[in-house]
């Protein structure tokens, strides 16, 4: 029992070590915060990602899973981001990528949903964005 603990603590910190050293893309002397999002028909998940001013962020975003039509979508107006993501597969998401060079707080919502096969009916989706 203590082998198997001590494995899965190894399996951990290897796990985290290779984040941490995943600084492809990196533009500036901040940190690479790789973020998971996941849309759901109603509502994103994380509802607020926090950064800090200078990280170069990395938004792993999935669709949830059956919901691949619905065109959900990452749309920010301020950083000019607006994409589609109809992948429900974690292991290859849509990549968002930014540069958080303006602090404040931003509205993320939906700006290709109304493409999906609900249309304009589809429900107002909205997630905060806090650079600080
Ligand atoms: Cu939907």
């Amino acid at each position: 029992m203590a082998k198997l603990a001590i494995a899965l603590i190894l399996i951990a910190v290897i796990a985290l070590s290779g984040c941490a050293g995943n600084t492809a893309g990196k533009s500036t002397d901040g940190t690479v915060k790789i973020i998971p999002l996941t849309i759901a028909h109603t509502s994103y998940n994380p509802g607020k990602i926090n950064v800090n001013l200078g990280d170069y962020v990395k938004i792993q975003a999935v669709a949830a899973v059956g919901t691949s039509t619905h065109a959900h979508g990452v749309t920010i107006d301020e950083y000019g981001i607006n994409k589609k993501v109809t992948t429900e597969d974690p292991s290859s998401p849509e990549v968002i990528e930014f540069l958080a060079d303006k602090a404040g707080t931003f509205k993320i919502y939906c700006g290709t949903c109304k493409e999906g096969i609900f249309g304009t009916d589809h429900p107002k989706i909205e997630a905060e964005l806090v650079v600080k």
